[in-house]
Formats: structure tokens, C-alpha cells, sequence
């Protein structure tokens, strides 16, 4: 038993990734499709001892499915989304698409899970998953905030190749040979060399504000996810040549006193959460701990000394960006939708 599962957007980064994680924590389905554009009709995969041919998404893929997991960019979502979810088959999507919509659940599931009560597995519905810079940056906060309040909130972000798709990573890895080898620079991905180099996230800029799409998605997803208004956000988002693990920088202030050692056992009873924090070896997280890894990693956490009270903190926080930063999030969604 179990729902009849299909996979969107199966051959990318984050679609291959759901497989992974559907397999690793037995994930109980009763069949399977995979689906993606023409271009990957007719591929195999192999899943779970048995090989798929990869079909075409089309808006009649959906009728015997219960659950979609869908990682195929925003138009294929506002494509094919509201037709799998009248055809009664429960949609997780991966993209933007729907995230800020009224009446669509924005779900991190230790953080909102409530926020997806409404929707039942085989009925229809979308429910969307946050952006990873947002689901990495909440998955640390939030037993903060639960516990005092955030006032405010300062993100930087140093974001990895995966977050751009497979051939963000590919390039990376050409370019940093190329860079090495003293040879011309190939940029079809990025319109600037991004081997030893950083540059503002390479989504769209809001030419009234100059932020990004990227910091702004954490703006108004923080303020979706966690039910508020009142909560004063803002970001830098940087694109960093680092594979496929997110770091982040965040000053927090609070509403309430918290010292350090409440913040980090707060962290350390936290779901989804490691701590690495020894100031001793001078040891915390970094996004190569972080790779391959489920839990968001915080760590260098401190009070901060700008402020004459204890109601600043900081903290230093990676997480992989194609496990909790997408895939295992969705995967999450739909394990809680059983
Ligand atoms: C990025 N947040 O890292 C995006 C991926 N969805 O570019």
C-alpha cells in the first residue's frame, strides 16, 4: 500500500535527489513514474531494484498518481500543477511558483507543519517548498524564535553551485580547472567567472530596492513561514564556489534576553538541527560537513557585542542544498502527509 507516486523534473539535481531520499527512508509507495520535459523522455532510471523509463509531463500524466514531488522550474509547475491537483494527485513543488499564494501551505515541517492541515494526500492540493536559503536560514532560527521571539533578522548568504542546477556545479568544476590551467574561462551558466570568485546571487534585481529575488524570497518567506508581519528581515545573497552546501551568516535581534548557552541547548534539543560549536578548537560548521547531509549545522554562536544586552546573537549555519535545502524538505511534506 501507500500512494502512487510520480517524480517531475526526474533527471535534475533535485529530482534524483527524491529518489535518493525516497529510497533511504523507505518511503512507502505503491508505484512510481517518472516524468520530465521531451528532451528526457525515453532516459532509464533505476529506482528501488527496478528500472523506469522516463515519460512526458504532460497535464494527463496525474490521473493515477496520489503524490507529486515536482522539481521542474516554475513554468512546468504553473503548467501542470493545478492540473495534477484537480486530477486528485497532492502536489509538493519544488519552485517558486506558488510559494506566496494565498491558500498554498509554505512548509518547513519542524517548523509549520500545521500551516498543511487542510490538505490530504489524494485529494489534490499544492503545498510549496520554501526556497533552501530560506528552509537553511528557519531551520536555525526558528527554536530561537519559538523560544524569545526574533525582532529582527540579518542574513548574508554564501550559496553553492547546486542552488543553479547541475550545470551550475558542472561549470564550476571546468572553470576551476580552466582557471588553474591558465585557460579562457567558459561562461554559459553565469555571465562571469565564478572559479575563484564571488558575486551577488545571480537572480533577478528589483531595480527600485537593488535586492535580489533571492533576498527577497527570504523576506517574504520568513514572513509567510512563521505567520508574522512583525518580523524585521533583511539579506545579502552571494553565489560562492562551493559545490552543493549553503553557509549562512545571521545576527538575530530578539525580543527577550537569551544567553549563549540557552541558544545553543536550545539547538541542540532542536528537529533537523546539529550544532558544531567549540570555540576551544575553534571548530563549526562548514559546507563540506554539511554535504550529503540532512541536518541544517550551526554553529559560532555568540552574543552580540554591538548590543549592551542579551538580546543580539549570532550564528554561523550550513546546510546541504539539495537534501534539506530541497529534496529531503519536500520528502518531509509528503512523509507527513501519510
Ligand atoms: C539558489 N535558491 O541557490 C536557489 C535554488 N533554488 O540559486
Amino acid at each position: 500500500t501507500g500512494p502512487r507516486v510520480a517524480i517531475v523534473g526526474v533527471t535534475g539535481a533535485v529530482g534524483m535527489e527524491f529518489l535518493q531520499i525516497l529510497k533511504q527512508r523507505d518511503f512507502p509507495y505503491s508505484s512510481m513514474k517518472m516524468l520530465a520535459s521531451a528532451r528526457s523522455a525515453g532516459k532509464k532510471v533505476d529506482f528501488d531494484g527496478e528500472t523506469y523509463t522516463v515519460e512526458e509531463l504532460t497535464e494527463n500524466s496525474f490521473g493515477d498518481c496520489d503524490l507529486a514531488l515536482f522539481s521542474a522550474g516554475g513554468s512546468a509547475t504553473k503548467k501542470f500543477a493545478p492540473a495534477a491537483s484537480d486530477a486528485g494527485c497532492t502536489v509538493v513543488d519544488n519552485s517558486s511558483a506558488f510559494r506566496m499564494t494565498d491558500g498554498v501551505p509554505l512548509v518547513v515541517p519542524e517548523i509549520n507543519v500545521e500551516a498543511m492541515k487542510d490538505i490530504k494526500l489524494g485529494k489534490g492540493g499544492i503545498i510549496a517548498n520554501p526556497n533552501c536559503s530560506t528552509i537553511i536560514a528557519l531551520t536555525a532560527v526558528t527554536p530561537i524564535h519559538k523560544a524569545v521571539g526574533v525582532k529582527r533578522m540579518v542574513v548574508s548568504t554564501y550559496q553553492a553551485a547546486s542552488g543553479a542546477g547541475q550545470a551550475a556545479m558542472e561549470e564550476l568544476e571546468l572553470q576551476t580547472r580552466e582557471a588553474l590551467d591558465g585557460k579562457p574561462i567558459t561562461t554559459n551558466i553565469f555571465p562571469r567567472q565564478y572559479a575563484f570568485n564571488l558575486f551577488s546571487h545571480n537572480s533577478d534585481v528589483d531595480v527600485d530596492l537593488g535586492y535580489n529575488e533571492e533576498e527577497m524570497k527570504l523576506v517574504k518567506e520568513t514572513a509567510k513561514i512563521w505567520n508574522t508581519k512583525d518580523v524585521k528581515v533583511t539579506g545579502t545573497c552571494v553565489r560562492v564556489p562551493v559545490m552543493r552546501a549553503h553557509a549562512e551568516s545571521i545576527n538575530l535581534e530578539l525580543n527577550a534576553p537569551l544567553t549563549v548557552d540557552e541558544a545553543r541547548k536550545l539547538l541542540e534539543n532542536a528537529a533537523g538541527v546539529s550544532v558544531i560549536d567549540n570555540r576551544k578548537e575553534n571548530d563549526f560548521p562548514t559546507p563540506l560537513v554539511a554535504s550529503y547531509n540532512d541536518d541544517v549545522y550551526v554553529g559560532r554562536i555568540r552574543r552580540d557585542i554591538s548590543r549592551d544586552d542579551d538580546c543580539g546573537i549570532d550564528l554561523f549555519v550550513c546546510g546541504d542544498q539539495i537534501r534539506k535545502g530541497a529534496a529531503l524538505n519536500a520528502v518531509q511534506i509528503a512523509e507527513a502527509l501519510l
